[in-house]
């Protein structure tokens, strides 16, 4: 993928790897990040100011970025739109909820402006916590985490990368190939540990600023973590939108099915014309590793998790 990289001197040091699927990945302060996105990234941690209304999605990539992008949108507009009018038929989750680097990024990015952005603003990052805008934490902003059990999110990368084809002309590495990569962390955003880590330990220390939550509890009960959402978004459903099915109206309107079918996002791209929107749709289950992961392999990965969330207290339904 073409786009011009600004890094500093200094930059030269940083360590470097090629990921699986030909992407340049850099580590930066122990974390891998693509290397065309680094710049916007920090530009982005040092310049972007955050009011105390908005709602800083994070997400591991793959874990449900698009699904809680649809979700949080719905949830706060929903006064403005009925479920049948809503800009979600019309449009793309991701041109809906841009990342934050889309509108503050480096002097080289096409951004976006900022100043049309209605409050609440609904904004989003795979950064990890510490890589956060640093007004993140001065003000009064909030953050919806979501994460996803490692096995399904590898095999989500894995059909991602392999549909779009970041680097054109990469050759990429075999499946087992790929997954000791990403075992050894060295993934865009990872270890994805120390990700999901970061976001847990910030949850524990302040539950009202940080909301946890997993994509397989969403799949187990939606209409429960909507409402969660909703009341920790500060826009808690009234009785009466209760009685009257909102939840439910917004969760389906949201639900992979209805999302996957809509013409929009069986055609297009986001991100500046190199991801396809039908790539953020692909089966939308819990436990689909099993279809392609060996035993010897998804019995690395549970003991790589248990060892790397030992004594955390976060699990993962599997
Ligand atoms: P991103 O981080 O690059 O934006 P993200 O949306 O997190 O991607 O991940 C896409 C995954 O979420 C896909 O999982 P799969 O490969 O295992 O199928 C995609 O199918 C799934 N997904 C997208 N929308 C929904 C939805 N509405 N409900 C449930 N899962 C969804």
């Amino acid at each position: 993928m073409e786009k011009k990289h600004v890094l500093d001197n200094d930059d030269e040091l940083l360590e470097r790897r090629t990921g699986w699927d030909g992407q340049h990945l850099v580590n930066y302060e122990g974390f891998w990040f693509p290397e065309m996105f680094l710049p916007s990234i920090r530009s982005s941690r040092n310049n972007f100011v955050a009011k105390n209304t908005d709602i800083i999605l994070a997400t591991v990539p793959k874990s449900g970025t698009t699904w809680l992008k649809a979700l949080t949108f719905s949830v706060a507009n929903r006064g403005i739109y009925a479920v049948d009018q809503s800009p979600l038929l019309k449009s793309n989750p991701h041109k809906l909820v841009p990342f934050i680097q889309e509108y503050i990024g480096d002097e080289h990015d096409k951004l976006l402006p900022m100043e049309n952005v209605s409050d609440p603003r609904i904004l989003s990052s795979h950064v990890p916590f510490v890589m956060l805008p640093y007004s993140v934490a001065k003000s009064e902003c909030k953050i919806i985490y979501l994460c996803r059990n490692p096995l399904d999110q590898f095999i989500s990368l894995h059909h991602f990368f392999a549909s779009n084809k970041i680097e054109k002309e990469a050759v990429p590495l075999g499946f087992e190939e790929s997954f000791d990569m990403f075992c050894q962390g060295i993934i865009g955003f990872g270890p994805f540990w120390e990700h999901m880590i970061g976001y847990w330990n910030a949850h524990l220390e302040n539950p009202k600023k940080v909301l946890f939550l997993k994509y397989e509890d969403l799949k187990e009960d939606i209409v429960l973590n909507v409402k969660k959402i909703a009341e920790f978004m500060g826009c808690p459903f009234s009785e009466e939108e209760v009685g009257k099915g909102v939840v439910e109206e917004i969760s389906k309107l949201c639900s992979f099915g209805n999302l996957k079918n809509l013409e929009v996002n069986k055609n297009g791209y986001v991100m500046d014309g190199v991801l396809k929107n039908n790539t953020f749709f692909r089966k939308g289950e819990v436990g689909d590793w099993a279809n392609y992961l060996s035993s010897e392999m998804a019995e690395r990965m549970k003991k790589l998790m248990e060892i790397k969330f030992e004594g955390s207290g976060l699990t993962f339904k599997i």
